[in-house]
């Protein structure tokens, strides 16, 4: 058991808190809430409630269908679990809503939220929250184009990426520095024994241990797979001339029909 302070401390406002043990209980992100890397504590608005059916949702004004969740439950949860991160005297706190017009989640956001050590997470579900408990909430950060039922995947696909990245949680071999989007680039493919597979070989050059050779191919390999799949995520990044030229050398192959 680790003696010293969890490095990131979430706090969950969620209807739904058993949907955590997803994340709590399995794989790696379950391994490091074990070891105390991370820490979740857990607030259902229901709780707060004042009303003798534990209501958190209504009706919206104006009319239309779908209920609202109501802010008075919300914002008791909020800051409840804000005194909590306030008490462990957590740097750089952030209160933030789960919701499709937030800000799109990405590697460099992750990064940016790396910062802090606490974070008070917001999932909503109806059509929302009552636009009044934005004035507790720090950022609305949303994971892509499309509408979840809740903001509890959404909360748990963060906090997966916000895990992985922290110092302790993955061993060498599963080492988060070659991932896909760390340098701007999808990852290179992958083989494992058989080295043939129903007739398919594995490129010779990883069977060749010259290490330079390696990552030349792979570099080059990832190269090609951002440019056919991700085309935009090359137009954003900066090359460096070894991957200028690499990029040239694809897209003569691809000219040349060879790819
Ligand atoms: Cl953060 N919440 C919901 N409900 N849907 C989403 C989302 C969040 N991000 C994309 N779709």
């Amino acid at each position: 058991m680790r003696a010293s302070k969890a490095l990131l401390t979430f706090d969950v406002v969620t209807l739904m808190p058993e949907m955590f043990l997803a994340i709590s209980d399995y794989g790696v992100t379950g391994r490091a809430f074990k070891e105390n890397i991370v820490n979740l504590n857990l607030w259902n608005p229901r709780e707060f409630s004042m009303d003798l059916h534990k209501t958190v949702d209504d009706r919206t004004y104006g009319g239309g269908p779908g209920m609202l969740m109501t802010a008075d439950p919300l914002v008791k949860s909020i800051e409840a679990a804000k005194k909590r991160q306030d008490k462990l005297g957590l740097k750089n706190s952030k209160v933030i809503h789960m919701t499709p017009r937030g800000k799109l989640l990405s590697h460099n956001e992750i990064k940016r939220l790396l910062s802090c050590e606490g974070l008070v997470i917001i999932t909503s579900r109806y059509e929302g929250i009552d636009e009044r408990v934005n004035n507790w909430v720090d950022e609305e950060v949303s994971i892509g184009d499309y509408v979840l039922s809740g903001g509890e995947l959404p909360a748990m696909t963060m906090m997966d990426c916000l895990i992985r990245q922290l110092p302790g949680v993955l061993n060498d071999d599963e080492s988060a520095t070659q991932d896909s989007f760390v340098n701007g680039l999808l990852d290179h493919s992958h083989f494992t024994r058989p080295e043939i597979f129903k007739k398919m070989k594995v490129p010779e050059v990883l069977l060749s241990g010259d290490h330079e050779k390696i990552r030349l191919w792979r570099l080059k390999e990832s190269l090609k797979l951002t440019w056919i799949k991700r085309p935009d995520l090359l137009a954003k990044k900066l090359l460096t001339k070894e991957e200028a030229r690499l990029l040239e050398e694809i897209q003569i192959e691809q000219e040349q029909g060879s790819i």
